[in-house]
């Protein structure tokens, strides 16, 4: 059984998405970001990092507990298990981790920082929030280009690259980004959100999502001291 510790964030979806495609068993740890559970002891055993997602596979390499935190890593270790969702030829298998990869150093980083500061930041900010608009939209364009000449990020076929990105490219309104402008993306986002795994993957603790706007106690737990105390 697989323990996935968790919350409903992009970057937790990922995971869930994953677990629900490949149809591993998985129980739901929920950690509350906002409510500081990322830094409550059994958690930092897990991941010194204190971000959600984690997995501990209490059934890992060799019969063995593994635990693993970074979504990219978890994703790659989800599908070389199941022995689904990573191509094994060794020219797909490189594209799909190259778009892995490029969501986890390029979409989800920037797509973060643009949140932060056009939702998040006490000041509004002139430089960062048109820094990150940029470099929303340029991403969207890299993306364009790849799903104009490819069905999935990886080429012919579904792949944990594609589950990495496309939690990160729902709700496009919150970055100023109309699909419309993006075909390839939006035919791409489209087919993977018909997907009943993916349907039930975002479904995930979606009952404990925050409904309106962040609180103060939120932002200090996720940007004040809390956040940056030495552990
Ligand atoms: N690179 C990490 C990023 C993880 C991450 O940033 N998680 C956020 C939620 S999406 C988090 O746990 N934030 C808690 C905090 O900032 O204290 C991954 O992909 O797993």
């Amino acid at each position: 059984m697989i323990e996935a510790w968790t919350w409903p964030t992009p970057n937790g979806h990922k995971v869930h998405i994953a677990l629900e495609e490949l149809a591993l068993p998985y129980t739901v740890i929920p950690v509350h970001i906002g409510a500081g559970e990322q830094f409550k002891p059994e958690f930092l055993a897990i991941t010194p990092n204190h971000r959600i997602p984690a997995i501990v596979d209490r059934d890992g390499p060799g019969g063995k507990p593994l635990a693993l935190f970074e979504s990219g890593a978890i994703l790659i270790y989800l599908a070389e298990k199941a022995g689904r969702l990573i191509p094994a030829a060794p020219a797909a298998r490189y594209a799909c981790l190259q778009w892995l990869m490029f969501q986890m150093g390029g979409v989800g980083p920037m797509f973060g920082q643009y949140g932060h500061f056009h939702h998040y930041a006490a000041e509004r900010l002139a430089y960062p929030m048109e820094r990150y608009a940029n470099e929303v939209a340029r991403l969207h364009r890299v993306l364009e280009k790849r799903l104009s000449d490819a069905e999935y990020l990886a080429g012919d076929h579904y792949s944990i690259a594609d589950i990495a990105t496309f939690p990160w490219l729902r709700f496009p309104e919150r970055r100023g980004i109309d699909f419309d402008d993006y075909p390839a993306v939006k035919r791409w986002f489209q087919s993977i959100a018909a997907r009943p795994a993916v349907q039930r993957g975002v479904a995930v603790l979606a009952d404990r999502q925050r409904q309106g706007s962040m609180t103060d106690a939120e932002r200090e737990v996720l940007f004040g001291k809390t956040q940056f105390q030495t552990r």
